[in-house]
């Protein structure tokens, strides 16, 4: 059994019991040192976890096979294990803590038998910041070893900044027998402990990002007075070289990580504006001593969706894995050794291996990559990184922005009233589905702020927490809603999206600033057409009014779905939001 390198008894009890319970042939102590990491990765392609890709190509990259049954999220097999069921509320699926562990514990028994346990000390944040948390996850894959490297801080140091104290996340994972009947990812709020079991997946398997940074941490955020946000930030620099800061909230699948990484339209770049990511899916934020909100980005890489990213669409992110970054059920390019995926280009591999591993060509007609394929980047890759990205204190964010796909209802943007307001407006986010981006009228899939599978406690709770960091905040952000996806009489959308939101971000930023005049309307304040800068776009002005028309009759269908929804919260639903719900109905009776 290889050495530790910590005297924390918390910590060795926490691995001396895991070990008990799963029966490992042998511990290793995650040091992250490169020696140990690159004598890993040997392992791995030794194993054949992970295959080497063209070093010349792709230096340092890997591509990485999961099972078949075993390619996403699981949200319907993830549970909140309060002890009270209320406190995971109707947005969770719950068990009972002893319930759960009994179960988990039947399923984790020897599940390490032959195989070796890796202790792998994490933080999230960057090391020893007042925003960072520290975990210590137990796994039986190299995979999820490399893969935390990148997308945490890993290793001895975190052990000597958490001491002997016992505040850290415990996270026990092994792929057990990667059976999806028996998959669980369970979280355990009240010991700071989540348990997976039976996956190899990301999503449930690193469990630095939805599972700690999200659900564990937005309980830890209620409790401490912060908040953990399912959101990217980044940065607008102005010709003056000042930088504004805004952190955003979609549900996923509505473009966060190209609005992180968004390269600014020419008229704006030859203005001298620059655009810079601070992170692309989570932000912890505090409130500072000056009462600003301050964000940080809990993680130190990316875990993006590979189908669609390009030179186009994401110049940055695609050249953020050409180094160094480990590729999850893409096409394997056997002709040069590379990587290819839907969108990515018009050329295809004719010798090539699909995500499962078989022989396949676009012919074929099937997806060679998986459509959640992903990469896992490491963030110092990004070209557009802010230099503020590893700010132990954070960065002021002046604005917070909501957004959904609609296609109707929503303009292109709006400014809530006031805290409250946006707090109303975050809970009622919600993305159409296809039939209504034809302009049918079609059901709304609840988000509220893009939380729903990651709030890990009553949603109702959730609410009145946003409303409470609010109070008596004078310099909290303004908050924002946005929506790229309004379409017009035949279907197509009419804002061109992609870098050109940074038109629409510009109108934010003035807002914040006091320098630009708003519209007042029943559900906010919007732009007045002029004021959003179409310069170098085939658009009208009479388009960009189109973009803004705010139907009543529309809003009016919209509060009965809202009043519905709410309705699910009991009352845990702050009063604050029926209020909002109430004087929004009277404003657009009147
Ligand atoms: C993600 C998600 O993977 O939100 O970031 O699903
Ligand atoms: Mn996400």
């Amino acid at each position: 059994m290889a050495q530790g390198l910590t005297k924390n008894a918390s910590v060795i009890k926490f691995v001396n019991d895991s070990v008990a319970l799963t029966a490992p042939d042998n511990v290793v102590w995650i040091d992250g040192s490169k020696a140990q990491l690159d004598e890993l990765t040997k392992e791995s392609i030794a194993l054949g976890e992970i295959i080497k890709l063209n070093e010349e190509l792709l230096p340092n990259c890997y591509i990485h096979r999961t099972a078949i049954n075993d390619v996403a999220r699981v949200e319907h097999r993830t549970f909140i294990c309060s002890k009270r069921e209320i406190d995971a509320g109707p947005n969770n699926n719950w068990m009972e803590p002893q319930a759960a562990y009994d179960k988990l514990r039947s399923i984790f028994k020897d599940s390490m038998k032959g195989r070796t346990m890796y202790v792998i000390p994490f933080s999230m944040g960057t090391i020893g910041s007042p925003f960072s948390k520290i975990g210590v996850e137990l796994t039986d894959s190299i995979y999820v070893v490399l893969n935390m490297d990148i997308m945490t801080r890993i290793g001895k140091p975190v052990l000597d900044v958490l001491g002997d104290s016992d505040d850290f996340v415990r996270g026990l994972h092994s792929k057990a027998q990667l059976n999806d009947e028996e998959r669980y990812i369970c979280h355990f709020p009240e010991d700071n402990a989540i348990w997976s079991v039976n996956s190899g997946y990301g999503g449930n398997v690193l469990l630095g990002k939805k599972c700690f940074a999200l659900r564990i941490a937005s309980c830890q955020g209620k409790k401490e007075g912060w908040m953990a946000e399912h959101m990217l930030i980044l940065g607008i620099e102005n010709p003056k070289g000042e930088v504004k800061y805004v952190a955003a909230a979609f549900p996923s699948a509505c473009g966060k990580t190209n609005l992180a990484m968004l390269i600014p339209p020419e008229v704006y770049q030859k203005k001298g504006y620059k655009v810079w990511c601070v992170g692309d899916d989570i932000a912890w934020i505090r409130k500072g001593a000056d009462g600003r909100f301050y964000a940080v980005n809990p993680e130190n890489g990316f875990f993006g969706v590979a189908p669609g990213t390009n030179a186009k669409s994401n110049p940055n992110a695609l050249a953020a894995t050409r180094r160094d970054t480990i590729f999850t059920n893409v096409v394997h390019n056997l002709d040069n050794n590379s990587v290819w995926w839907e969108g990515l280009d018009k050329n295809p591999p004719a010798n090539a291996l699909d995500w499962k591993g078989n022989p396949w060509t676009a012919s074929s007609g099937e997806k060679g990559a998986h459509p959640n394929s992903r990469f896992t980047a490491p963030a110092k890759n990004c070209p557009c990184i802010s230099k503020e990205f590893e700010n132990p204190d954070g960065v002021p964010l002046d604005a917070i922005i909501f957004g959904g796909r609609r296609a109707r209802t929503a303009p292109l943007v709006y400014q809530a009233r006031d805290w409250n307001n946006g707090v109303f407006v975050g809970s009622i986010m919600g993305s159409e589905t296809t039939a209504a981006a034809i302009g049918l009228k079609a059901g709304v899939r609840r988000d509220p702020m893009a939380m729903l599978p990651f709030c890990g406690y009553n949603m109702g709770d959730y609410f009145r927490h946003w409303i409470e960091m609010g109070a008596n905040s004078p310099n909290a952000p303004k908050i924002f809603n946005v929506n790229w996806f309004r379409t017009d009489d035949s279907g197509n959308f009419i804002w061109p999206g992609y870098g050109e939101n940074l038109r629409v971000l510009d109108w934010i930023i003035k807002r914040c600033e006091g320098s630009v005049d708003a519209v007042e309307t029943s559900i906010g304040f919007l732009p007045k057409e002029a004021d959003i800068n179409i310069e170098g776009l085939d658009l009208s002005v009479e388009d960009v009014k189109g973009l803004l028309t705010v139907d009543k009759e529309m809003w009016l269908d919209e509060t009965a779905g809202i009043e519905e929804f709410f309705a699910k919260f009991g009352d845990k639903l702050p009063k604050e939001l029926n209020d909002e719900l109430a004087k929004l109905k009277e404003r657009l009776d009147a």
